[in-house]
């Protein structure tokens, strides 16, 4: 087995996907979570943004979506004491036409529940994410976030781009 080797962040102590500290695992979202932790899931995601009301049907139909686009890497730290999940992020991969019909990687919808911050599971999960979209050979990967948020994203090699992130909102 290969070893953890995320180029750019150092952990300190030491931790990996395999081994994210006591008491945490990091893995994907499954579709056993509706039943048992999924509340948890939402509640962080609504310390990023609006997650409006989202029933099981809906939650379902979205998963089994993603699932078999074979695109989507929803992928969750659990803390498995209080059967919660506390850090979820997403890696989706896009299919281009450009550059020999490559894949472009992207960052999405990545927070830590404020509970549990300061123990290096948004830079596990960024560092798993961003070292998978390589191993997936992607030829760049991208993240929008706020000014705040650069500098810690620059710590795995992320630049700010010359392109500027436009964007028209339907929903506020
Ligand atoms: C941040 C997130 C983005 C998320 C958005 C939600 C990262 C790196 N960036 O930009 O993925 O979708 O916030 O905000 O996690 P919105 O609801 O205003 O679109």
């Amino acid at each position: 087995m290969s070893k953890f080797s995320p180029e750019t962040a150092t952990f300190s102590p030491a931790i990996s996907p395999k081994n994210s500290g006591e008491g945490f695992v990091l893995r994907p979202l499954c579709i056993a979570d509706l039943n048992k932790v999924v509340f948890f899931f939402f509640l962080v995601l609504g310390q990023l943004t609006e997650t409006g009301v989202v029933s099981p049907e809906q939650f379902m139909k979205s998963f089994e979506h993603m699932k078999k686009s074979g695109d989507y890497y929803v992928t969750v730290v659990e803390d498995v004491t209080l059967g919660q999940m506390v850090a979820p992020a997403t890696l989706i991969i896009e299919h281009k036409f450009i550059h020999s019909c490559a894949r472009r990687g992207r960052v999405e919808d990545i927070v830590v529940s404020d509970a549990h911050r300061g123990k290096q599971l948004g830079k596990l999960l960024l560092s798993t994410l961003t070292l998978l979209s390589k191993k997936l050979n992607c030829y760049k990967i991208t993240l929008e976030c706020l000014p705040e948020n650069i500098g810690f994203h620059q710590k795995f090699g992320y630049t700010v781009s010359e392109e500027n992130y436009m964007c028209r909102r339907y929903l506020k």
